[in-house]
């Protein structure tokens, strides 16, 4: 079987998939590989079975393994070809008896190939290679069908293994275009989004910091998406509505300095309804000054924002001092820049908030994303498609049926929102202003949950 003939029928059993993926790490995707099916069409298997052993003839070696579950009966098929003796790791630990968690016969100082399905961080190959050298089996040679990432390979090199790849994702995207499986759309997509995750999410920075985690976490625990922005001006109204919409939210915004009746009361009974609820405290500071004084702003004053906030958001006008300012010797708190306001006229565009996205990126350990708003989720999607990975997008000025207020907001729908890549809508007056504040965030977040689910 040619590498062209072989990749068209792994896109043919849908081994491989193009669309919108949630991957484990929560990361959008979009391709998905899962080879795992591939064992059970014998013209498939047979055809990758002799791409490896052609690939392999001039590597010296005395043992075979395969990873597994996948690799490993392609692995069997390769020893019995090669007349090489099989052997593996048991997949779970061995919970008694002698600690022999290689299966097989073997000698020590023999050379073991490493067959694997696809390889992303190598993170799998290295585990084995640690625990076949603990037995004193020597690896210097993987073999794997797909190489998704290139710094695998590099990886690899680093600690003296060679890869050996039968097919490299960027060929396979040439070969898939080829033959009009895919656009030319998808294919820069794509690579748009390996790149990312080989820059910025495997081996260098991580753009999801510990607070974003949770967020996402809870998000998926409460099956929610739902921020409620609770603007009144007393602690009575305050907490009135939030004993109703509590258990229906993800995080709660405030705008502190708008309560009348502020003191030190409040923190501690919203403190207990976060715990109780499990949300996410949210101050919309909008920070926007020299670091120096957000600094002062951010600890102290009436209301010491740092000391129970988890989010605040910043405006990125002043350049990245002011994250430093912010955070600096601060732990457990976490920022988002505003990228695109909701309100009508306001002055962001594309380009400013293409560097706003720059400086979340760099930033990525304060930064846990943006917030930004469009009218349609054609245009929101656009914004979605800069936000580098792993942040999250939050998007205002959003109520059940389009529209404006008498002083600039401008709303959309959930649909819109949502559709448009949204990970949270923050909602107010919508929700607020409802007779029944409870009712209507339940409407809100299983509006919004159906459409999530359904991306
Ligand atoms: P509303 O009642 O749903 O309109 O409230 C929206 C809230 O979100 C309100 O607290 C605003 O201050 C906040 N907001 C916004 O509406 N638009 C923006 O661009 C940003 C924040 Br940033």
């Amino acid at each position: 079987m040619t590498r062209d003939l072989f990749i068209l029928k792994l896109h043919d059993i849908e081994a491989i998939k193009f669309g919108n993926f949630t991957l484990k790490s929560g990361l959008k995707s979009p391709f998905y590989f899962d080879l795992r099916d591939m064992i059970s069409y014998p013209e498939i298997l047979n055809g990758i079975v002799d791409l490896i052993v052609e690939r392999i003839k001039d590597i010296d070696f005395d043992y075979i393994t395969g990873i597994p579950y996948t690799a490993l009966p392609i692995a069997t098929l390769i020893a019995d070809i090669t007349d090489k003796p099989l052997i593996y790791v048991r997949k779970e630990e061995k919970a008694y008896g002698t600690k022999n968690n290689i299966i097989g016969k073997f000698s020590k100082g023999g050379k073991c190939l490493i067959i694997d399905d696809l390889i992303t961080t190598g993170e799998s190959i290295i585990e084995t290679a640690e625990i076949f050298k603990k037995e004193g089996i020597k690896v210097s040679d993987v073999a794997v069908i797909i190489e998704r990432s290139y710094d695998a390979r590099n990886k690899l090199k680093e600690i003296g293994f060679n890869l050996h790849s039968i097919i490299q994702l960027d060929e396979a995207l040439e070969i898939l275009k080829s033959y009009n499986r895919i656009s030319n759309q998808q294919v820069s997509d794509i690579k748009k989004f390996t790149r990312s995750m080989t820059e910025g999410n495997i081996f260098g920075k991580n753009f999801e910091n510990k607070l974003t985690k949770k967020l996402k976490e809870i998000i998926a625990l409460k099956q929610s998406n739902l921020v409620l922005s609770l603007d009144v001006d007393n602690q009575n109204d305050f907490f009135k509505i939030l004993d109703k919409t509590a258990e229906h939210i993800v995080m709660l915004k405030t705008h502190i300095d708008t309560l009348n009746d502020f003191d030190d009361k409040f923190i501690t009974l919203l403190h207990y309804y976060s715990k109780k609820y499990n949300f996410l405290i949210f101050e919309d500071r909008k920070f926007a000054d020299i670091g120096n004084t957000v600094k002062n702003q951010y600890r102290q004053g009436v209301f010491k924002i740092s000391e129970w906030a988890d989010f605040v958001t910043v405006h990125a006008i002043p350049g990245e001092g002011i994250l430093h300012g912010l955070f600096k010797g601060i732990e457990n708190r976490a920022c988002f820049l505003l990228a695109k306001m909701s309100s009508k006229g306001n002055l962001m565009n594309e380009t400013y908030s293409r560097k706003v996205f720059e400086m979340g990126e760099n930033n990525s350990e304060l930064v846990s994303g943006y917030i930004g708003h469009a009218e349609s989720k054609t245009e929101l999607r656009k914004l979605k498609n800069k936000i580098p990975n792993g942040q999250l997008l939050l998007m205002p000025g959003v109520k059940l049926q389009k529209g404006n207020d008498d002083a600039g907001q401008q709303y959309t729908t959930v649909e819109e929102a949502i559709e448009g890549g949204a990970d949270c809508i923050i909602v107010g007056r919508g929700i607020i202003e409802s007779e029944n504040p409870g009712e209507t965030a339940k409407e809100y977040k299983q509006k919004a949950w159906e459409l999530y689910k359904k991306l």
